[in-house]
């Protein structure tokens, strides 16, 4: 690897929120030349970020892709958004890159905030760097300590590439600990060759061994070396840093500020020289040996005007415009600039492109003329579960139908969205990852698709149930000039166990209540369960009808049922009706030393902690397991978050219904009472 026979290759910017990837990505695009004029996010004229969501927000909330080419070689960019809410993009990115480069902050505080991304790359075994960027505000601070912190939230080893060299309190420039060079920071242009001051002698030498000690725990060759004094050639310490990168074994860190374009040409060179190429990233994704064509879909978008486009990389051979894959016909081939599209003919293996309106495919899509999936590739990732949600609908009626649409479109887009009928509420839940995801979502609703929507706090699914037995007579009976109407039953109602649901008992002998009524006495019964004494559903409660009267002429389906319906709503609330919450099992991941934080944080929710444990797979981390009321869950990840520098999570099911009482619950009913009245 490293040179032109690599042919085009990818690049993923990844990294915790505001680390400074899209300023990166257009300082590569501009070092490069492929853009003749830098943008800012200040002034909101990047590359990446076109779209009026991120520019309004100065943040991003999708994925950027734009190309550029550097000593002949050609590249893709993806700018992934950081935001811990907006985090699919950068998974399913990561997926296709050849390398990833995980943007962080120059701040030891900040490091825990890459946690997520590191944890993600190493389950896949995707090769990836660091760059730790901001580097001009760093004066005061130690990069070993960056460094540090950093290797706590990552499995695999970093290895420090370069060290900075401060002066009159700034960092003016580097030392590469492979080959030995110092170099002073120039605005606008190539940093220049400077000797390496004696002041950082020590130090350097210090961290080149430290570097070359962690590649020979991959190397025996290079260990015998070490172990035996000799220092490896220049030549044999790039082979080993390329080689440790492609089998994601080392992280490289490198440094600088992409504000600035300080250290970009550095990490520019690194990845020509050490990223692998789509050969080798095709054998990571089970793409080796293909006898035809294949590419792999990583984003979606719908486009205004141009309908679906499907982000793909090629794994191998070539794809024309026009061709048919997996059953649909590639309708247009484009590459991306931001959101600059520039048509292709066709798009050959490495290459990432967009095809236009594939209608039936979708992200994770592996794109083959004979349509079949090679058996050797791995299923894609899940989307990130959701962990949030705002009842909505839309503001006008007639844009009902339409919204519903909409958002299966943003899905597709961002499947880390779901959209869900609540059957206990009936409401429309749009389920992500927090509030601004879901602001943005809804943004993006009205930006794209002009339709407004309100949002809710989504209600809590409560049942009620009773606690006394009572026998209930209800008589139905109206003389309407002609035909009457007479219906009379006697049941018992009483409670049954928690989750045995609602039983009906049919004891009536001697043709007291004739066959044919039986049902619609039951009918009537359940039609009032659907709102019990308290305002809601009714769960756990048995009737049994055990007599009745009937009328020759009079008695009908109708009678009987509004009879049934009678008897519920005289006797249910002579029956001790009490509140049922809710109750989700939730299971609290974090860094153990917030587990202390989370004891609280649940405590302070009314719930309920049945354990903890060490998170499987997570260094570090615990896993809190607690019972916890629906109420209580709906903004837990807020708090969560706001406690945990933003990379708690948890999961969540339901697992019973509780008795509720007190004043919570007198609370519950009244502003159930409340709703009802408007
Ligand atoms: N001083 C300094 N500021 C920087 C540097 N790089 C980025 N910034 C600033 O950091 C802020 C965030 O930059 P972005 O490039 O949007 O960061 P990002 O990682 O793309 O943000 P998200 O995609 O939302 O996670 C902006 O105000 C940038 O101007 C840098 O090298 N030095
Ligand atoms: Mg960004």
């Amino acid at each position: 690897m490293g040179d032109n026979s690599a042919g085009p290759r990818c690049v993923a910017l990844v990294g915790p929120y505001l680390s400074g990837k899209t300023t990166l990505l257009e300082s590569l695009l501009f070092v490069s030349e492929a853009v003749g004029r830098r943008g800012t996010i200040k002034e909101g004229n990047t590359i990446g970020d076109s779209s009026p969501e991120a520019r309004a927000r100065q943040m991003s909330t999708e994925l950027s892709v734009a190309s550029y080419e550097y000593l002949g070689d050609p590249w893709t960019v993806l700018d992934t958004p950081g935001s811990i809410e907006i985090v699919q993009d950068a998974f399913d990115a990561a997926m296709v890159a050849d390398t990833a480069v995980v943007v962080v902050d120059a701040d030891p505080a900040k490091a825990m905030a890459a946690t997520p991304i590191f944890k993600f790359l190493d389950d896949h075994e995707i090769p990836h760097m660091v760059f730790i960027n901001k580097i001009d505000e760093a004066a005061e601070v130690s990069i070993n300590d960056v460094v540090t912190a950093l290797r706590d939230c990552s499995d695999r080893p970093l290895v420090l590439r370069q060290m900075p060299i401060r002066e009159g309190g700034e960092v003016t420039g580097y030392i590469d600990l492979a080959s030995q060079r110092a170099y002073a920071y120039k605005d606008g242009e190539a940093s220049e060759r400077i000797d390496i001051p004696d002041s950082a002698r020590a130090d350097e030498e210090q961290a080149r061994q430290d570097m070359l000690e962690s590649l020979a725990d991959y190397d025996d060759t290079l260990l015998e070396a070490l172990l035996e004094d000799q220092t490896p050639s220049n030549e044999e310490i790039y082979q080993y840093l390329t080689s440790t990168l492609q089998a994601d074994e080392v992280i490289p860190v490198f440094i600088g500020a992409g504000l600035h374009d300080h250290g970009v040409r550095r990490l520019l060179k690194a990845l020509r020289h050490e990223s692998p190429g789509a050969t080798e990233s095709a054998k990571r994704m089970g793409f080796e040996g293909l006898s035809e064509p294949a590419a792999q879909v990583f984003k979606t978008y719908h486009m205004p005007h141009a309908g679906k486009q499907s982000v793909v990389r090629v794994w191998s051979g070539e794809i024309a415009d026009g061709a048919t894959l997996n059953g649909s016909r590639v309708s247009g081939i484009v590459s991306l600039q931001g959101h600059e599209t520039t048509k292709l003919a066709k798009a050959k293996a490495g290459e990432v492109v967009a095809f236009g309106r594939m209608d039936e495919v979708h992200t994770g899509e592996v794109l083959t003329p004979s349509g079949e999936r090679p058996g050797s590739v791995p299923a894609w990732p899940d989307p990130v579960a959701p962990l949030y949600a705002f009842a909505i609908t839309a503001e006008k009626r007639e844009d009902e139908v339409k919204l519903s649409g909409a958002i299966a479109k943003l899905i597709e887009e961002d499947p880390s969205l779901k959209l869900e009928q609540s059957r206990d509420t009936n409401e429309l839940l749009l389920w992500g990852q927090g509030e601004i995801h879901l602001a943005v979502a809804l943004e993006r609703l009205n930006s794209k698709y002009h339709l407004s929507v309100s949002r809710r706090k989504p209600q809590v699914a409560y049942k009620e149930t009773i606690k006394k037995t009572v026998d209930q007579h209800a008589r139905f009976k109206r003389q309407t000039g002609g035909h009457g109407q007479f219906g009379d039953v006697h049941v018992e109602i009483k409670p049954l166990q928690r989750g045995a649901g609602f039983e009906f008992i049919d004891n009536v002998v001697g043709g007291a209540i004739p066959r044919q009524f039986i049902p619609s006495v039951e009918t009537g019964i359940k039609e009032y369960m659907t709102e019990g004494p308290l305002g809601f559903p009714v769960v756990d409660v048995a009737v049994r009808l055990y007599d009745g009267q009937h009328h020759a002429v009079d008695s009908s389906d109708m009678a009987f049922k509004t009879a049934g319906r009678m008897a519920m709503s005289e006797g249910l609330p002579k029956c001790a009706p009490v509140l049922l919450e809710p109750i989700y099992h939730v299971k609290v991941s974090v860094p153990n030393e917030f587990t202390a934080a989370v004891q609280r944080i649940v405590s302070g929710r009314r719930g309920q902690i049945l354990g903890f444990d060490a998170r499987e797979g997570w260094k570090g981390w615990d896993t809190v397991e607690v019972n916890m009321p629906q109420s209580e869950v709906h903004d837990l990840i807020i708090e969560l978050r706001s406690q945990t520098q933003g990379i708690g999570t948890f999961d969540f099911e339901f697992d019973h219904l509780q008795e509720l009482t007190g004043r919570i619950a007198d609370d519950v009913v009244q502003s159930r009472q409340a709703d009802a009245a408007q």
